[in-house]
């Protein structure tokens, strides 16, 4: 497959420098502009801060892109919920078409595993949605977790989620979740749910060295580290709660569906909150740019 791995990520690559794979859903469909914008280019200066080299990854004209410039960020940002949302399904079709595609959780990983990429950072993952005993909504992210070969930093789920459901779904595809500096799975807005995680660990070095066990046994698959927001950014809960009750009372009234009660949700969920949970949300997706490129460098070193 034409893949287009920019100079810059092909030489960190190369001289063995932690690189960091970052998504482009969030871009498009999960800010507003122009802040989507701003956000993806901080972060991307984040990580180079801490020594890493950032790869933003999406579909440009066809093209499997690794390490997107700063036009095609801005192009992405700028054209919001226009751009096609690409999940594994999404691939072939996309390229197929030439166009423009976001790249999910899910298709991130698989377009980082194949470009050499081995840590990546991103703000949520998709699960297992409430009511999914009746839906069968469960995000195609958890299946790929299971089988592609990348570390994922998220800050847990946001609760338009069934979190236990997600986190049983997770334990049975062989996933492990690990919790930084914490034993419960972080709620993105919120640092605790209550739900247990398969355990903690306290260190970028520590994570390294279990991912260096799993490549060496073969053991395929990913693994989520879950990096809980920082205490000043976090929400309280009750105020999220009800604005989530709220947005997934909505989609169920409207009828949304599939690919598009996500970015439904999302954009509803800051309507509702105001300014405040972008904040939040901002904050945490830099928290966990720092972690994942520690990580990186760690799992670099061990070679
Ligand atoms: N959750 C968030 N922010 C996001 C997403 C999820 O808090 O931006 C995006 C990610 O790209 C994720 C995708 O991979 O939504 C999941 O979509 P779906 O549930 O349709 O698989
Ligand atoms: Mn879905």
């Amino acid at each position: 497959m034409n893949i287009k791995i920019s100079q810059e990520v092909r030489d960190a690559i190369k001289s063995g420098k932690g690189v960091v794979a970052l998504e482009s859903t969030i871009i498009s469909h999960g800010m507003p502009y122009p802040q989507n914008v701003e956000t993806a280019l901080l972060v991307e200066e984040e990580v180079r801060k801490c020594g890493a080299v950032p790869a933003t990854i999406a579909i440009i004209n066809g093209v499997p892109t690794v390490g997107c410039s700063k036009e095609e960020i801005e192009h992405l940002g700028k054209a919001g919920l226009s751009v096609t949302k690409v999940s594994r399904r999404d691939i072939p079709i996309v390229i197929a078409k030439g166009q423009n595609g976001a790249t999910t959780v899910a298709s991130t990983m698989i377009l980082a595993e194949k470009a050499g990429v081995k840590v990546f950072a991103t703000g949520g993952i998709g699960g297992v949605h409430r009511g999914a005993e009746k839906t069968m909504d469960i995000s195609a992210d958890l299946d790929e977790l299971s089988k592609t070969d990348v570390c994922v930093v998220c800050a847990g789920a946001k609760s338009i989620l069934d979190l236990g459901l997600t986190m049983e779904y997770l334990e049975t595809k062989g996933v492990a979740v690990v919790g930084y500096g914490t034993d419960e799975l972080p709620a993105f807005f919120t640092r605790e749910s209550g739900i247990k995680l398969t355990c903690r660990m306290d260190t970028p070095e520590e994570i390294a060295k279990a991912l260096k066990v799993k490549a060496d046994m073969n053991l395929g698959g990913g693994m989520l580290v879950t990096n809980p927001i920082p205490e000043e950014y976090s929400m309280d809960a009750r105020v999220i709660g009800e604005a989530i009750d709220k947005a997934v009372t909505e989609a169920d009234e409207k009828g949304i569906k599939g690919k598009d009660i996500t970015p439904f949700l999302l954009d509803k969920i800051q309507k509702i909150t105001g300014g405040n949970s972008l904040a939040s949300n901002i904050q945490l997706v830099f928290n966990n740019a720092r972690l994942a490129s520690q990580i990186a460098i760690n799992l670099a070193k061990l070679g």
